[in-house]
């Protein structure tokens, strides 16, 4: 039986967080034994919102060394930097024109993103269309994403639909992968915004690169309400209820469990252990991460992942041009 295709990337924007780790990054370790695996670093949306060049190099390096930390293995999963394979802008640019004004004003993450700007590049706005075609450029069945991204796949699926009613059918239709626990998790200092690498205060997310007492001092400092009863109730206590999610996705634990290891005990014992089994989660991988950058080997990886994707994208897109009328020489 020939295994069903996953595609999901991850923005080198800032250094990913445990919110990344937990929302996506641990599913495209665990997919890629049973699935066909394509995961990306995707550049191009990273520019989105102004990158210093050099920068932007680092981090898409360290997102790349940090799939490979995390336990993806190239030689079950295709592993590339998007900006390697020129059919996503290509493809990306054939699905704008497919997209309407509305369907891209109603997404949250540009409202959320463009919020306050004085000015906002028009790609930030365009943005969900280079997302649908990185994902139907390789004809995925499944999107590994945290819940932010539910709108973005809907209207990939929506632009799927109206291509292959215009010009035949062409594109699967992808659906998401979204997993149970840990598809959202909050900030640290601000349980109502979902934590984010992008954040300007780097205490309000745990980086996957964090050094353990610098984990120790944030989890120790993240905002908690004023009582002392270590509770899932999102509504009430929606910041304790947060560390209990992270909780239970780094130790695989239920909440039941956490809140009664920690009955009657407060926030400080709580606190402690959950610093420590984050600790205990990303410590090894940095070790990894650190072995990695240093081998040299990544050039490489990226490379052979390029010549992959590119293979699977150029047949894609040879499809898509010429279904739409272009004069393929
Ligand atoms: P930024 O926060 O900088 O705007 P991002 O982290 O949302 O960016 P990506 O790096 O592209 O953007 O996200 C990679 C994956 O991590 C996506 O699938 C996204 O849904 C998931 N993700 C991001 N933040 C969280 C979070 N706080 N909780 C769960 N999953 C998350
Ligand atoms: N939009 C996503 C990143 C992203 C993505 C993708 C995820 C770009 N292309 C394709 C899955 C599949 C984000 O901001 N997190």
């Amino acid at each position: 039986m020939t295994k069903l295709r996953v595609l999901s990337g991850m923005q080198p924007s800032g250094q990913p967080t445990l919110g990344n780790y937990i929302g996506a990054m641990r599913n495209y370790v665990k997919l890629q034994h049973t699935h066909d695996c394509y995961f990306m670093v995707v550049d191009l949306h990273a520019i989105t919102v102004p990158q210093d060049p050099g920068a932007l190099k680092e981090q898409t390096e360290s997102v790349a060394a940090l799939y490979l930390a995390a336990g993806i293995d190239p030689s079950q999963a295709t592993i590339f930097l998007q900006s390697s394979v020129s059919g996503h802008a290509e493809l990306g640019w054939l699905l704008t024109t497919l997209t309407y004004m509305g369907e891209l004003e109603r997404m949250t993450q540009f409202k959320d993103k463009s919020e306050g700007k004085e000015s906002v590049g028009v790609g930030l706005f365009t943005y969900p269309s280079l997302m649908a075609a990185d994902i139907l450029l390789y004809n995925a069945d499944l999107v590994p994403v945290g819940d932010d991204q539910k709108q973005h796949l809907e209207l990939t699926r929506d632009l799927a639909h109206r291509f292959n009613g215009r010009f035949g059918d062409t594109f699967k239709i992808p659906q998401g992968y979204i997993p149970e626990v840990g598809a959202r998790i909050m900030s640290l200092d601000d349980a109502s915004k979902k934590m984010s690498k992008s954040n300007p205060n780097a205490g309000s997310y745990i980086a996957m690169l964090d050094a353990p007492d610098v984990i120790r001092k944030k989890i120790s400092r993240a905002v908690t309400d004023s009582g002392r009863e270590v509770k899932f109730d999102p509504v009430n206590k929606p910041e304790v209820s947060n560390l209990l999610s992270i909780y239970s996705a780094v130790t695989d634990q239920s909440v039941e469990e956490i809140e009664a290891m920690y009955a009657g005990q407060g926030y400080g014992p709580f606190k402690k252990g959950l610093a420590e089994a984050v600790v205990a989660l990303l410590e090894p991988l940095q070790q990894k991460y650190k072995d990695i950058r240093e081998s040299g080997d990544l050039q490489r990886i990226l490379r052979e992942g390029r010549e992959k994707a590119s293979e699977q994208a150029e047949r894609t897109l040879g499809e898509v041009k010429s279904k739409m009328g272009y004069v393929i020489l």
